[in-house]
């Protein structure tokens, strides 16, 4: 009995630790978001605006340049229009840039946070965010070799 029960609770666990269209949804908990230099997380469903950016295998995101008030919720959605994966990654011009080295360093590494959106070829992935700073902020994906390649975008806040 009690090795079913430890089964069940294995398979009801997994679908929170894969991969998937939002993988937050469920995971994160939106009250216990940290504070970041570019914003902080908030939960998609109280989103004022969504925002569409299409992930290519030419190494672009369109639009690649985006301007957003200061203090509103943004949904991003990220929708893969490639054949591999690409990911859509929030965060300042050095943070970005730092991160990637690690990635080309370690591509294997996994990493789930909420300002960060995986997404599999013809999906969409989600970031609820909101910008608490006024300024020029950045997406990039860091799929090793992409953002190198310029596959990156600007945010301005206003
Ligand atoms: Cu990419």
């Amino acid at each position: 009995m009690r090795f079913l029960i430890a089964t069940i609770l294995a398979a009801l666990a997994q679908p929170v630790l894969a991969h998937g269209e939002k993988p937050y949804a469920r995971a994160f908990d939106y009250s216990k978001a940290e504070a970041t230099p570019f914003g902080i997380a908030a939960d998609p469903a109280t989103a004022e605006r969504t925002i569409r950016v299409d992930m290519s295998d030419t190494m672009r995101f369109t639009p690649a340049q985006i301007t957003v008030r200061r203090g509103e919720v943004v949904r991003f959605v990220a929708a893969n229009k490639g054949k591999v994966l690409h990911e859509m990654v929030l965060g300042t011009k050095e943070e970005l840039e730092k991160h990637a080295e690690l990635m080309t360093k370690f591509p294997g590494m996994e990493h789930d946070e909420p300002h960060i959106a995986h997404v599999a070829p013809g999906r969409t992935g989600e970031i609820g965010w909101r910008f608490t700073q006024h300024g020029t902020f950045y997406f990039g994906c860091l799929i090793p070799g992409h953002f190198e390649a310029g596959m990156a975008g600007r945010i301005t806040v206003r």
